[in-house]
């Protein structure tokens, strides 16, 4: 870096002196106010101290070899339009006609305060022009094929930083690779790393071993629903005896909304109103080889929901808890209520009304940023049938979509 003094009498008259010295990229570094001059301390005249300085290598004769660091020229315009604007409005003045020894202090105080107030408004705006034109220069050295993949992953709520991760990931294969990827190589590498990202998450079953099954989750995410269809699953499929728990107890039509499953199956069903009567619950279903139980929804942003669910969760026999979301609630709010759960370490999680949206990233966002396992994506109202295995190839396939469509 390439620092100098000016002494000067305003500000505009170092500007061009800096320009001549240093070239357009230089950078007002500070301005101070001094006194020189005098004798014995009297008659010394005020002046204004510029420092200002030039990244080495970016000098007026580099900046060529420096494409990326050159301002554009809209910033230099810019930077330029100010600086005419700034001398018409009595910087200038400062320069054509410094102050006289004898002007009242007053005066030069406004004078003073006035350039500082200019000063400080071109720095600010050339750092703005200076990272705007940062901007512009990463979006040029985006492929199309690239921009269009992170409007994709924009518009699916994936989170800026998995977004920014794919990119850079992308990069460094094209790097290897020596060559810029068309439109299907950018969707085809893509999911490949995507793939590999949620792999270690994917193919999480509910745990064979769990004789007890917990679903969690807020109001009208389909807990009920989901439980009904698994048990389908279960007992049809599998041979299985089901049992069904309830503590869903605020309201009537819960109790009776799995009831009227429980009838259709030909499932037992207890309901219990407080953990007090969960022993007296799991006694009459010792003979089930497998127990779901329903929990009412709450609001799980509150923590004290939470931990009061939890409260309920107690079982002697091997078991574990899934959190049910449903795809058409908010990011923001899906991500509180994950956390809320995962600090009670619920790690499996299971999205429902896939079929009510096409905004898919918020799955990706929660398995990553809380290490949760999506066993199923529900897909409809129909029991049994609209409900699938968690597939980490099917899933990253709906959140790139086509690449031609895009
Ligand atoms: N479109 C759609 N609706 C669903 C899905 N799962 C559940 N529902 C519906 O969502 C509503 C609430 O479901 P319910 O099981 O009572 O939710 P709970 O309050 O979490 O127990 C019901 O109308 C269900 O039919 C799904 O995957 N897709
Ligand atoms: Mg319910």
């Amino acid at each position: 870096m390439r620092v100098k003094r000016y002494v000067v009498n305003a500000l505009p008259e170092a500007v061009s002196m800096i320009r001549t010295d240093l070239g357009k990229d230089a950078v007002i570094l500070d301005t101070k106010e001094i006194k020189v001059g005098g004798f014995m301390g009297m008659f010394r005249k005020k002046r204004m101290e510029v420092i200002a300085a030039i990244e080495s290598g970016a000098s007026k004769h580099a900046q060529a070899e420096l494409p990326q660091r050159k301002p554009s020229p809209e910033v230099n315009a810019v930077v330029e339009q100010i600086l005419q604007t700034a001398q018409r409005n009595g910087a200038a003045a400062a320069v054509m006609d410094p102050p006289a020894p004898q002007a009242a202090p007053a005066i030069l105080d406004k004078r003073m305060e006035r350039e500082q107030f200019i000063i400080n408004e071109i720095r600010d705006l050339r750092e703005y022009m200076v990272k705007l034109s940062r901007q512009q220069n990463e979006l040029h050295i985006l492929s199309e094929p690239m921009i269009a993949l992170k409007e994709r992953l924009l518009e699916q709520e994936l989170d800026d930083e998995w977004t920014d991760k794919l990119i850079e990931a992308l990069r460094e294969s094209e790097k290897s690779a020596e060559r810029v990827y068309d439109r299907t190589e950018v969707w085809r590498e893509s999911k490949r790393i995507l793939v590999e990202w949620i792999h270690p998450y994917s193919n999480a079953e509910i745990s064979r071993e769990a004789r007890v099954v917990h679903f969690v989750g807020p109001t009208g995410v389909g807990k009920t629903t989901t439980i009904a269809k698994l048990a389908a699953e279960q007992t049809i499929k599998r041979g299985r005896n089901v049992g069904f728990i309830t503590s869903d107890t605020y309201r009537i039509a819960a109790v009776d909304q799995l009831r009227t499953y429980a009838n259709i199956l030909n499932v037992p069903l207890e309901v219990v109103f407080s953990p007090m009567d969960l022993p007296k619950a799991y006694k009459a279903l010792s003979e089930r080889d497998l127990i779901l139980m329903d929990t009412a929804g709450r609001n799980f942003r509150s923590e004290l929901h939470v931990s009061e669910v939890i409260s309920l969760l107690q079982s002697n026999e091997p078991n574990e808890t899934v959190l049910v979301l449903s795809l058409t609630g908010k990011t923001t709010d899906m991500a509180i209520i994950a956390e809320r759960f995962s600090k009670f370490g619920i790690q499996k999680v299971l999205f429902t009304k896939l079929d009510e949206t096409t905004v898919y990233g918020a799955i990706m966002n929660l398995v990553l940023n809380y290490g949760l396992y999506p066993t199923h994506l529900a897909s409809g109202q129909n029991v049994p049938d609209d409900i699938e295995r968690f597939k980490a190839g099917s899933y990253v396939d709906l959140l790139l979509g086509d690449a031609e469509h895009e």
